[in-house]
């Protein structure tokens, strides 16, 4: 997992997400709240009335100045009521308990997740995140059944990525470095196609969903104007030249805002 630093977020707040809001919508035809209520199969659900907290935790390599701030901002954009506790770690919770809360957001080294607290839920960002940018994804090339998407990286982004394509019918395609990893995603998704080499499948598959922290996977000779890309992951994975050939409303990627509104509406989602 790759830890943000707070140049990747000092950025994010009520004015920048004005913007980006515009952005994506510009990309996937939807706000970020109808994207919210999108990834809930659009159970009407009222933001206003969710009372979150987001609470620092110092453990391990310590707080990221402008994490919390960043999380805060994107809640409070959404419409939820929120505030980050003047204490940190247990303290924090404790606080936020306090206040009675209906969710709490906070992250360590290992772990970012949000806590349901009346409905017993937790949603860990990686699992949302990747369902987030597989819907992203789906919505800015308006239909994916039957299309084939490439997913690079098979990780647990990746692989929340997977499954909601195959919910959806896409036909995926996974490529890792690691070919053990690869045989045991196969195993539990044995409709998945394997790809060992990058440049034999691309560009003939258009939509391509980089899980993978690495840099520079795709390359100029890789895409073209008609080639999406969502991409989670940081680094992003993208030649620079690559990047000028992909047409802007077709790259989707933002250091933590998809993750975190999927994260909210996963677990305030009242089915399963
Ligand atoms: O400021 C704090 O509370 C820190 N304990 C936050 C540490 C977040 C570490 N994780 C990451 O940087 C990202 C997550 C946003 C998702 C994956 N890595």
């Amino acid at each position: 997992m790759t830890r943000l630093t707070s140049d990747d977020i000092a950025h994010i707040n009520l004015f920048y997400l004005k913007d980006y809001n515009s952005e994506f919508k510009a990309r996937t035809g939807k706000t970020l709240l109808e994207f919210a209520q999108y990834l809930i199969e659009d159970e009407k659900i009222d933001f206003g009335k969710i009372r979150s907290a987001v609470v620092p935790i110092t453990s391990g390599k310590g707080i990221i100045p402008g994490f919390s701030e960043a999380v805060f901002s994107i809640l409070k954009f959404i419409g939820c009521k929120v505030f980050i506790t003047t204490k940190t770690d247990i303290a924090g919770f404790f606080e936020a308990f306090q206040k009675k809360v209906d969710l709490i957001f906070a992250a360590d080294d290992e772990l970012f997740s949000v806590f349901n607290l009346g409905a017993r839920k937790a949603i860990e960002n990686s699992f949302a995140t990747g369902k987030a940018y597989a819907a992203a994804l789906e919505l800015v090339a308006k239909n994916i059944e039957n299309k084939e998407v490439l997913v690079i990286g098979v990780g647990k982004v990746g692989i929340s990525a997977i499954k909601y394509f195959l919910e959806k019918k896409a036909r995926v395609v996974i490529f890792d470095r690691d070919k053990e990893r690869l045989k045991l995603v196969k195993k539990e998704f044995s409709s998945v196609r394997i790809e060992s080499n990058l440049d034999s499948i691309l560009p003939e598959i258009k939509l391509i969903l980089i899980a993978a922290p690495a840099k520079d996977l795709i390359q100029e000779h890789h895409v073209n104007y008609e080639t999406i890309i969502a991409c989670p992951a940081i680094p992003i994975g993208v030649t620079k030249v690559a990047w000028k050939m992909i047409k802007p409303t077709r790259f989707i990627h933002d250091p933590l805002q998809l993750g975190v509104i999927s994260m909210l509406a996963l677990s305030i989602k009242n089915k399963s």
